[in-house]
């Protein structure tokens, strides 16, 4: 299992919190998905021979976020 911490711009409320657990829930090989409001955090830990950050990140733009690049 591999755990990842991405910084996510965008997130303003529980609202915003819900889309984004829903819509990586649904990615095959999500474990866990935990949302830090106060950080701009998105925890995932994942199971990386079923997906990768990269669709991670992209399932993410696509609900209507910003990801911040390091
Ligand atoms: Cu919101």
């Amino acid at each position: 299992m591999t755990k990842e911490s991405l910084k996510v711009e965008g997130m303003t409320c529980q609202h915003c919190v819900q889309t984004i657990t829903d819509a990586l829930g649904k990615i095959a090989g999500i474990n866990k998905v935990a949302v830090y409001l106060d950080k701009k955090e998105v925890q995932v830990d994942y199971n990386d021979e079923k997906t990768n950050l990269q669709e991670i990140s992209d399932k993410i733009v696509e609900v209507g976020f910003e990801l911040v690049k390091n």
